[in-house]
């Protein structure tokens, strides 16, 4: 792996505790920017954005030119995975995505598989384009939902607070677990072909992984990301996948044990001292500064950024948000955020 030598990320992903740790931030590239904002007012449909490999290339980079990141993630979103499927999905201007729910066996007989790379083409162009494009220590991440999360804006057709819809069909209804059986096939396969084209790690992102009980946990994000990460290893034995399944809490420990994930990427609600005890030796942990304590910036966010460094710098660790970073983020709390990683 002569590429990885040069790439922080990389290297603390194999295993390395590296001095300063790498750093990339969750949504580093987004309405925080004034140049994305810029770029963004220009295209209606957020999705034909995602699939416009010019954008999606430069409003990758932006956030790069400013901040010299450890790591580039791909810009897109984890909603193309239904779209591709055959799901209806749109971005509604101050709403959020809106999707046609699916909430029976029957509604999955609309879905499919057969057009899932001729969609997803545009994001695999994006992704060639930044692998030739980005700076040489600079890594690029691809990423998906993870089936469970992708699935709960199936199921709700929307964003939602509580999940009802979908934690009750999990527990009862016919088609739940073909339902998660077709995200798990559509994610691996959309993983692996970005890799193909040039990603160099992997994300699975499970927002809502810790609305569900331990059971259910088990069952639907642990078996679909165990899965996963066992094709993706199957086609691509060195590349290394990262888990979030955000909110997991004690489940955590179980969910780097039994997935196979080289790293894992904790939310702001897990103790560092404890993720270095219990987890680091494991593999490694990504995270997990407040991403409120970007906002407020000053004296308060650098004491938990010192305190988060202290903790985990002694093994593998990559510097980044316990949830992605808000609209609301002045880019200057940015700059510094970096600068103390960095050693300033
Ligand atoms: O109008 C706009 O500009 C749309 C805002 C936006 C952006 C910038 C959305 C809509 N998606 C994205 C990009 C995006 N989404 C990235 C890009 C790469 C990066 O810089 O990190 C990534 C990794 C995502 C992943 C994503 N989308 C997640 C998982 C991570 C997380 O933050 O929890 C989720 C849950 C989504 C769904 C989604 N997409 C967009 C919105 C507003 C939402 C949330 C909807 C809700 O409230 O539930």
């Amino acid at each position: 792996m002569n590429a990885g030598k040069n790439k922080t990320y990389l290297r603390a992903l194999a295993g390395e505790a590296v001095t300063p740790p790498p750093v990339w931030l969750m949504r580093q590239a987004g309405r925080y920017l004034p140049e994305y904002r810029e770029l963004r007012s220009g295209v209606k449909n957020f999705l034909d954005f995602c699939y416009t490999p010019d954008l999606a290339v430069e409003v990758t980079l932006q956030p790069l030119r400013r901040y010299g990141f450890d790591a580039a993630i791909l810009f897109s979103d984890i909603l193309v995975i239904p779209d591709a499927l055959g799901q209806k999905v749109a971005f509604r201007e101050g709403e959020g995505p809106v999707l046609t729910p699916i909430r029976s066996a029957d509604d999955l007989k609309g879905l499919g598989m057969d057009r899932l790379h001729d969609h997803l083409a545009p994001v695999y162009e994006t992704v060639s384009r930044l692998a030739s494009s980005i700076p040489e220590t600079t890594a690029l991440i691809g990423f998906a939902g993870a089936p469970w999360t992708v699935a709960t804006y199936m199921v709700e057709g929307r964003g939602s607070k509580d999940h009802a819809a979908a934690r009750t069909w999990a527990f009862d209804g016919d088609g739940f677990a073909d339902l998660i059986t077709l995200l798990t096939d559509a994610t691996a396969e959309y993983l692996i072909r970005q890799a193909d084209h040039g990603a160099e790690a992997l994300q699975l992102f499970d927002t809502w992984a810790g609305v569900l009980s331990p059971s259910q946990f088990g069952r639907w994000v642990i078996e679909p990301t165990a899965e996963i990460v066992a094709r993706i290893k199957a086609a691509h034995p060195d590349i290394p996948v990262v888990g979030f399944p955000r909110g997991a809490g004690v489940m955590y420990e179980t969910f780097v044990r039994e997935t196979g994930v080289d790293g894992v990427s904790i939310d702001n609600s897990v103790p560092p001292s404890w993720a270095a005890r219990v987890l680091q030796p494991m593999c490694t942990v990504q995270g997990n500064l407040d991403n409120m304590s970007v906002i407020a910036g000053g004296p308060a966010m650098e004491a938990e950024v010192r305190g988060i460094l202290a903790a985990l710098s002694g093994g593998p660790f990559i510097f980044n948000l316990g949830h992605g970073i808000l609209p609301e983020t002045p880019p200057e709390n940015v700059a510094r955020l970096v600068d103390i990683v960095r050693g300033a």
